[in-house]
């Protein structure tokens, strides 16, 4: 279970405490219901750890959406690897978080394109499976971050934080500043967001243990990362429940679309909010006292990490087997269970560190 560091709001986290987690839980944002039907063909072939860095291949980066800062922060952390590795990179990608067949189509045509491996953040986890298939089929390496597809979709999964980690300690911080009392709802991303559904999979699973017996969830709206829909939704969960105590929004566009409608009401200090924001967009809400504390991973290290596990794949040093290895800025990665590599845990943000973030 949580950290016993992760105290109620208002009080000291220690400075740049990450969550110290289950090591028990399960991988990453994979959704069971895509599954890994044919994921030894998406591995297919013999891992030559050492085998050379190739140099000189073209990696897509294909966000979920283009105008989202956080996924600007995630792709430039792969551009820069890239750069050191000595390969190129280019990114694609919808302005919405709703436009699957876009994203479908860049797959396309970054499959015509002949690039050497692709990295998604999957909006939808089955709408890219075909196309990411025939993607692999062509020798194109397909790595997913952010939010997978299904493992039989791609080689590789680069996990930002282990799914249920996640999921449950949004609850337990929401839980903790409302006093274990109360109706909290959750404003999340596009419906079909394979992470946010398995977060909240975790997070409606935490809220069966007796201990929040007193807290109901009334209500999960769709804010689709869009701010102004983000915006909305909150105004109508606290019209449709002017009691509600707290909200949780697993999602950088949600959570600082719900604080800046929070900032400027009668709800400001009355109903909690917890997520995952960055640290640059969640500052002054923190700082107003419209949040206590939220939490997220370096978007940048993410994309780094993907940048990494592409040119990887690619090179032949791993085909995105269980119990591979390899090696990427300067720290050893295993592949766990259906491809998924793991970046690290989340970091817990507050009024104490905030200041040393900047992303
Ligand atoms: C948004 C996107 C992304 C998610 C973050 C937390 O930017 O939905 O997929 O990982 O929030």
């Amino acid at each position: 279970m949580l950290t016993p560091s992760l105290r109620r709001a208002g009080t000291a986290l220690a400075a740049g405490t990450a969550l110290a987690v289950a090591l028990t839980s399960c991988g990453g944002t994979t959704k069971n219901d895509v599954k890994a039907d044919d994921a030894s063909a998406a591995s297919a072939g013999t891992a030559d750890p050492d085998a050379p860095t190739k140099r000189g291949l073209t990696v897509g980066f294909l966000p979920k959406q283009v105008n989202n800062p956080y996924f600007t922060a995630a792709d430039k952390g792969g551009e820069k690897a890239l750069a050191e590795l000595g390969s190129r990179y280019k990114e694609v990608g919808p302005n919405s978080a709703t436009d699957t067949s876009a994203q479908v189509s860049y797959v396309n045509t970054l499959t015509q394109q002949q690039v050497d491996a692709i990295a998604v953040s999957a909006q939808d986890p089955g709408a890219l499976c075909t196309a990411l298939k025939q993607a692999m089929r062509g020798g194109i390496k397909v790595v997913t971050y952010d939010s997978d597809t299904g493992p039989g979709c791609r080689n590789a999964f680069v996990s930002q934080a282990r799914a249920e980690d996640l999921g449950r300690t949004e609850v337990q911080l929401l839980a903790r500043q409302i006093g274990y009392k109360g109706k909290i709802a959750i404003l999340s991303a596009a419906q079909t967001a394979t992470n946010q559904n398995t977060w909240i999979g975790y997070m409606k699973d935490e809220l069966k243990d007796p201990r929040y017996r007193d807290i109901e969830l009334v209500k999960i709206a769709y804010g689709n990362d869009d701010a102004q829909q983000s915006f909305q939704q909150t105004q109508g969960l606290l019209q449709e429940h002017p009691d509600l105590k707290g909200i949780i929004s697993p999602t950088t566009v949600g959570i600082k679309a719900a604080a800046q409608y929070l900032s400027g009401s009668k709800y400001k200090g009355r109903v909690e909010l917890t997520g995952l924001g960055t640290p640059n967009d969640l500052r002054r809400y923190v700082k107003n006292g419209t949040v206590d504390a939220f939490e997220l991973w370096d978007p940048a290290r993410l994309g780094d990490l993907a940048a990494r596990t592409a040119v990887a794949l690619a090179s032949g040093r791993i085909t995105g087997r269980q119990g591979e290895t390899f090696e990427a800025g300067g720290r050893t990665y295993t592949l766990g269970e259906n491809g998924v590599i793991d970046l690290g845990r989340p970091t817990v943000f507050d009024a104490k560190n905030i200041d040393r973030f900047h992303f």
